[in-house]
């Protein structure tokens, strides 16, 4: 017998046509987020739900589906599910690590180039018809090539954004929860500094910290105002990280140079200032967003959850310890 699964939103075919031909699959008909009762109703009696991060998966979902046996999130983060109500519950979580490593730390270093050269900016000149021809002090940026990039959180992204660095001759500097060893600092060629040395010293902030109760706001007022000036911030980790009240304050004043966000505190909501403030730029999550890796990342989610309905260990399970 095929499992039963509930998928919350339409993803890429290849994987649709892979778990019609796994399981028993009821996606989403309408391609919207839903609400908790929608997913209940929709999930009601599969073993398996298939999530994204704008689905909210907490005790009330799960108490609800009693025969609900793996929630297998489509994204590396997972901070849209209760993992703890899971993990009381015996239910493995699982992610998708790994897949999407490469095309986020593109957005990330996309955003970097984006901000420092202004092209947010520019785009909106030549778009709006008010490009009145070439001025030698027409839209001055940062220099890229020979700056500082500080990383604030060092895993699988965050060491792929410091590869894209060395292209660019940045000097990397880099805080982790974890060190690295110095064989692994000098592979990488990057250097260990406390934090709020990295925050400091850093001409490019990018942060690449999972979000969870410690990471929330861990970049907010006194950091911005440590900060170098000239300083831009780059977050494509999740939108809470930072304080954006603080951030667009800091904007606003020019105490830093600017921004350059993929992920935000209320999303799709933005804090209303940075819908207009000229130093940040502003792109709608898009960090995994090609097909080959929202591909992937699809795949994975679907091998984790077969996993799982056959009785095995699935690959990426968030919360192993349910299993002793
Ligand atoms: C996803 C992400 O698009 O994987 C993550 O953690 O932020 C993105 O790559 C999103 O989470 C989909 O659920």
């Amino acid at each position: 017998m095929k499992p039963k699964v509930f998928i919350t939103r339409e993803i890429p075919a290849p994987v649709l046509a892979f778990l019609r031909e796994h399981t028993e699959l009821t996606l989403n008909p309408d391609d919207r987020v839903l609400s908790a009762a929608e997913v209940i109703a929709g999930a009601r009696g599969c073993e398996a739900l298939l999530c994204n991060i704008t689905d909210p998966v907490g005790a009330e979902i799960m108490d609800a589906l009693p025969g609900l046996r793996v929630i297998a999130n489509f994204g590396v983060g997972f901070n849209n599910i209760d993992v703890a109500a899971a993990t009381a519950r015996k239910i493995p979580v699982t992610n998708t690590p790994g897949v999407l490593t490469e095309a986020t730390a593109d957005i990330a270093f996309a955003l970097l180039l984006a901000s420092a050269r202004r092209l947010g900016e520019g785009e909106r000149l030549v778009r709006s018809r008010a490009w009145t021809g070439w001025n030698p002090m027409q839209m001055l940026g940062a220099d890229v090539t020979g700056a500082t990039l500080g990383l604030i959180g060092f895993g699988r992204i965050g060491q792929a954004m410091a590869k894209r660095a060395r292209a660019f001759d940045l000097t990397v500097i880099y805080w982790n929860r974890t060190r690295l060893s110095p064989a692994e600092e000098q592979a990488l060629q990057v250097t260990y500094r406390p934090f709020d040395d990295v925050v400091a010293a850093a001409d490019f902030l990018s942060l690449h910290v999972a979000y969870n109760k410690d990471t929330h706001h861990l970049i907010g007022e006194k950091h911005f105002a440590a900060m170098k000036p000239t300083a831009i911030v780059i977050n494509t980790a999740r939108g809470p990280v930072l304080d954006e009240k603080a951030l667009v304050r800091a904007l606003s004043a020019k105490r830093i140079g600017g921004a350059g966000l993929d992920v935000f505190e209320r999303e799709p909501v933005l804090e209303p200032e940075l819908y207009t403030l000229p130093n940040a730029v502003v792109v709608p999550h898009l960090g995994s967003a090609t097909i080959g890796t929202r591909t992937k990342m699809g795949m994975l989610a679907a091998k984790n959850l077969l996993a799982v309905c056959a009785g095995q260990r699935p690959p990426n399970c968030v919360n192993p310890q349910i299993y002793g």
